[in-house]
């Protein structure tokens, strides 16, 4: 370890050792209950071996959450800290072995067409900065329990995506054809014998509003895409939850009607509490303002008296992110935080902080985020028998003790 300076006062020494160790991921590890938690945490699946263990909630071998507190304050969310979500079992890893090969079926066209991504490749590129987040991100966080993974904040990250725009390959195809509402991906797992296809394959439809900015995109952080997520080829759509983001992604196609999948027709609904899904409640589409606080999270011990800088992640979903404001009384009182690192563009997250002086006591952090359109994280969430779209400020609360 580093000598500390020696003209640094005691306290932000100590202080800076257990930021340092936190940072290097070690912090958790310095306590008995916590070594015990690991040592009993399953494994990361082998598809996803690859991953910062240490960063990771393994929750089953299809669903892999960040943990609270590293993210980290880079802009971009690294590829072996990010998320997964499987809803199927993933293709053969030789897919991702000649990925120039992949081909995707592109119809409702005026010349319908398949087109590898060797050929993608050649029609044109542009890059993205964007939040991926999965619909259920603060599941964790409703009392109702609702069936699913109970992710708490780590279903989320903000990744760079390169690939060809949709609107660029939709005009080398002669434009859409007539009629043309919704997009829809299909993804291109294996899907089990023995069953309806539309029960179980993934496939999603959007609004063609959503067509502007989505990608077709073979590149994650400046690397060729993986397996996890959804390599060789994913349908990126920025702003929109996880599930609308296909991941090797087979056909894309433009028509009048919504997918009859059972994923788009009966899942992915906000369904009031008491009532079942049905395709007459809104779908989980674009994502909404939030933000939460990353640091001081008061584990595993307290956090030190004096001088702290608050800091955590806000973006705005469809809208630019426009302002945080952070509270350490549980939402009486507010002060507005300031950003800190670049600025990736309206889908992207920010990096925010917010210098504090805490004197011994108990303390109830939140953030708050406002977006480009002045909508606000709102202070509770709307119930919904899914758990879907969490961004209540309340929920995302941590009590801290400050020594
Ligand atoms: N083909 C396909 N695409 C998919 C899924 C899937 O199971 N299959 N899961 C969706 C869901 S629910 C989420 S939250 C994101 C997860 O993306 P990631 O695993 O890259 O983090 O992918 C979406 N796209
Ligand atoms: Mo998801």
């Amino acid at each position: 370890m580093r000598v500390p300076h020696p003209s640094l006062p005691r306290r932000l020494v100590l202080k800076g050792t257990a930021g340092a160790l936190a940072a290097a991921g070690l912090g958790s590890w310095t306590t008995g209950a916590v070594a015990q938690a690991a040592a009993a945490a399953k494994p990361l699946p082998p598809y996803a071996a690859w991953k910062d263990a240490r960063s990771m909630i393994v929750h089953s071998s299809s669903t892999v959450e960040t943990r609270r507190g590293t993210f980290g304050l880079g802009v971009v969310t690294p590829a072996d800290r990010l998320y997964i979500r499987n809803n199927l079992p993933a293709p053969d890893a030789s897919v991702v072995a000649d990925p120039d090969a992949w081909r995707v079926e592109i119809t409702g066209v005026a010349s319908p067409m398949t087109l590898s991504v060797g050929q993608l490749k050649s029609l044109g590129v542009e890059t993205v900065a964007a939040v991926l987040q999965c619909s259920g991100n603060g599941r964790g966080f409703f009392p109702s329990k609702p069936s699913g993974t109970p992710w708490k904040v780590g279903a989320a990250g903000c990744v760079v995506w390169t690939g060809v725009p949709v609107r660029t390959v939709v005009a080398a195809l002669g434009g859409l054809a007539s009629g043309a509402r919704y997009m829809t991906g299909t993804g291109g797992e294996k899907l089990p014998e023995g069953v309806d296809p539309k029960s179980v394959v993934v496939e999603r439809s959007l609004p063609l509003a959503a067509l502007d900015d989505a990608l077709l995109a073979w590149e994650m952080n400046g690397h060729p895409l993986s397996l996890a997520h959804g390599g060789p080829l994913r349908l990126v759509v920025p702003g929109y939850s996880g599930v609308n983001n296909i991941k090797y992604v087979r056909q894309l196609a433009f028509g009048d009607a919504e997918s009859q999948a059972r994923i788009m027709a009966r899942g992915y609904r906000i369904t009031p509490p008491g009532s079942k899904s049905d395709p007459s409640q809104p779908s989980v589409l674009a994502m909404e303002v939030k933000s939460w606080i990353e640091s001081p999270l008061g584990e595993p011990g307290p956090v030190q008296r004096g001088t702290t800088q608050i800091t955590g992640l806000a973006f705005g979903g469809l809208h630019a992110v426009e302002r945080v404001e952070v509270s350490i009384d549980g939402g009486q009182s507010w002060r507005e935080a300031r950003f800190i690192g670049p600025n990736l563009g309206r889908y992207a997250w920010r990096q925010f902080v917010l210098q504090v002086d805490l004197q011994p006591g108990t303390y109830t952090l939140a953030s708050r985020a406002t977006d480009a359109r002045g909508q606000t994280q709102p202070q509770h969430r709307t119930e919904n028998t899914g758990g879907y779209n969490n961004n209540s400020w309340t929920d995302h609360a941590v009590k801290v003790v400050v020594a």
